[in-house]
C-alpha cells in the first residue's frame, strides 16, 4: 500500500503470505460443511476464544446481527451502550431484521456500562414490558477511543446478566487488540461472554470475514440464521486460509500498531491547534480535534492531506479518527505528523 491510509484498520490488504495461502487453499462447499479450510478456521477460532464452536461470517456486522438473533426472539430486548457499534453503525439491523428492541444505557468514558445502569435497564415481570434477553459489550471500544475492558469487568457483567437469566454477547471486533493492550490471553477476555464476534479483516489483515463463537447449540442456530440472511458461502476456504494466518501470525504483532498509535497521538498533541479527545490511546485508535484556526473544517484539512497521499477519517466538524495497522510503519507516522504540522501553513 503506497497511500498512507489511516481511515480504519478495515483498509488493510492481505499480506503476501495470505495471498499465497489463499491460492493454495483446499476448498469444498461450506453450506454442506464440506470446506476443510473453513472447518479448520472455525475450530481454531473457537479454541482461541474458549468456546465450543465457531462460524465464519461475512463481516463483523453480520456476526453481531446473527449473534443477537440467535439469542433473542422478536420483541425481546438487548441492552447496549449508547456508543456501541451495534447501536450506532449497524443499520439498526437487530430491529429491522430481527424485531429486537435495543435498550441503550450510557457508555462510560472507559467503554464500560455501569452495573447499576445494566441492572436498572433489566425489566421486571410485568405484562407491559418486553423481555430483557441480552447485554452487549464491546472490546476494544471503538467510539470510546479504542479503550479496553478487563477480563474481571467482563466476568462481573456476565455474572450480573446470568443472575437475571440474560445472556452476554461480546462485540470483540478488535478483541486481539484488547488482549495485546493488556498483555492477557484473549481467552480470558472472551470466555465470560456467552458469544463473541471477532474480525479477521481489521488489524489482522485478512481480506474478508469475522468469526462468531459460542456453544454448539448456539452455533447450530447461528448457522441457520446465517443461511436465512443469505450469508451461507460456498468455497469460502480461500477466505478462511487468510483467516488462519490472521489468527496465528497477525494477532501477535498488534503491540506494534499500539506503539505507533501512541507516537502519532503524542506528535499530534504537541502540535498547536490539536488536542486528543481521549488522551493517549490504549490500542490502535486515535481521536483528535482540530481548532478551527488551523482549517475551518476537518473535511477541508482531510482533503489537503489526501492530496499528499494521507487518508484520515473525518468523524465530526473538527474531528478526525486515525487508526494504525500493519501497513502503517514508522515512516508513515512521521510523514503524517509532518503533514498535520504543515496544515496551518497550507
Ligand atoms: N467498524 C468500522 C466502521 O463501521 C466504523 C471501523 O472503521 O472501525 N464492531 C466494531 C467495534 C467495529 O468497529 C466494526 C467496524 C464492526 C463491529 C463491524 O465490522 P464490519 O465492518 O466487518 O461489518
Amino acid at each position: 500500500m503506497n497511500i498512507i491510509d489511516l481511515r480504519s484498520d478495515t483498509v488493510t490488504h492481505p499480506t503476501p503470505e495470505m495471498r499465497e495461502a489463499m491460492a493454495r487453499a483446499e476448498v469444498g462447499d461450506d453450506v454442506f460443511g464440506d470446506d476443510p479450510t473453513v472447518n479448520r478456521l472455525q475450530e481454531l477460532a473457537a479454541q482461541k476464544m474458549g468456546k465450543e464452536a465457531g462460524l465464519l461470517v461475512c463481516s463483523g456486522t453480520m456476526g453481531n446481527l446473527i449473534g443477537v438473533l440467535a439469542h433473542c426472539q422478536r420483541g425481546e430486548e438487548a441492552i447496549m451502550g449508547d456508543k456501541a457499534h451495534t447501536f450506532l453503525f449497524e443499520q439498526g439491523g437487530v430491529s429491522a431484521l430481527g424485531g429486537v428492541f435495543p435498550h441503550t444505557i450510557p457508555n462510560q468514558a472507559d467503554g464500560t456500562l455501569k452495573f447499576e445502569d445494566i441492572e436498572g435497564a433489566i425489566r421486571g415481570e410485568d405484562v407491559h414490558f418486553p423481555v430483557s434477553r441480552l447485554v452487549i459489550l464491546e472490546n476494544t471500544h471503538n467510539r470510546c477511543g479504542g479503550v479496553v475492558l478487563t477480563a474481571e469487568y467482563t466476568r462481573q457483567v456476565a455474572a450480573l446478566a446470568h443472575k437475571h437469566n440474560l445472556r452476554l454477547h461480546l462485540d470483540g471486533a478488535r478483541i486481539f487488540n484488547a488482549s495485546a493492550a493488556q498483555g492477557v490471553n484473549v481467552k480470558e477476555l472472551s470466555e465470560p461472554a456467552d458469544s463473541i464476534t471477532f474480525c479477521l479483516s481489521k488489524a489482522l489483515c485478512a481480506p474478508v470475514g469475522s468469526v462468531l463463537c459460542g456453544t454448539q447449540d448456539f452455533i447450530y442456530r447461528a448457522r441457520r440464521i446465517r443461511k436465512q440472511l443469505g450469508g451461507g458461502m460456498r468455497q469460502a476456504g480461500v477466505l478462511a486460509a487468510a483467516g488462519i494466518i490472521a489468527i496465528e501470525k497477525m494477532s501477535i504483532r498488534l503491540h506494534e500498531d499500539h506503539t505507533r498509535a501512541r507516537r502519532l497521538a503524542e506528535g499530534l498533541a504537541g502540535l498547536k491547534g490539536f488536542s486528543l479527545d481521549f488522551g493517549m490511546p490504549p490500542s490502535n485508535i486515535v481521536f483528535v480535534t482540530m481548532d478551527p484556526f488551523v482549517k475551518s473544517t476537518a473535511k477541508e484539512a482531510a482533503d489537503i492531506l489526501d492530496r499528499e497521499g494521507i487518508k484520515v477519517g473525518v468523524v465530526g466538524e473538527h474531528r478526525f479518527r486515525l487508526v494504525t495497522h500493519y501497513w502503517i510503519d514508522d515512516r508513515a507516522v512521521e510523514k503524517t505528523l509532518a503533514a498535520f504540522s504543515g496544515l496551518s501553513r497550507a
